[in-house]
């Protein structure tokens, strides 16, 4: 089970901000901005390279959870969606998740 799987089973806490049967999302215990929370699929998908086609309605919904999360946390002047896919982009955690990163203005290119 990955850190997320035991989010999603309530083994381990989060501070959840939402949640349908789909996904979960929740704040990152290791922020990178003032408001930065993850979007996460409740499917067990490794990472974005892992996704099929079938997968399509659940990824197009992940992105309009970051949009209804950013609207609810008043996220008015600009916010930065984020997948980070493999090594290269520094993926810790082999479960599919969206960054949503705000509250600051956010650096480009990134690091
Ligand atoms: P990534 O590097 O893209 O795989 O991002 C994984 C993120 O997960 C990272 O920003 C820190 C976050 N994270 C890791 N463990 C936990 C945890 O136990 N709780 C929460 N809320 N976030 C976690």
């Amino acid at each position: 089970m990955t850190i997320f799987e035991k989010i999603i089973a309530r083994q381990i806490p989060a501070k959840i901000v939402w949640e349908d049967e789909d996904a979960i999302a929740f704040h990152d215990v290791d922020p990178q901005a003032p408001v930065h929370v993850l979007i996460v699929p409740k499917k067990a998908i490794p990472r974005l390279t892992d996704a099929t086609d079938e997968d399509a309605a659940l990824l197009g919904k992940l992105l309009l959870v970051a949009r209804n999360v950013a609207k609810e946390l008043e996220l008015s002047s600009g916010y930065r969606v984020v997948i980070n896919c493999g090594p290269d982009a520094g993926e810790s955690v082999p479960h599919l998740h969206v960054h949503l990163l705000g509250k600051r203005a956010l650096a480009w290119p990134p690091g």
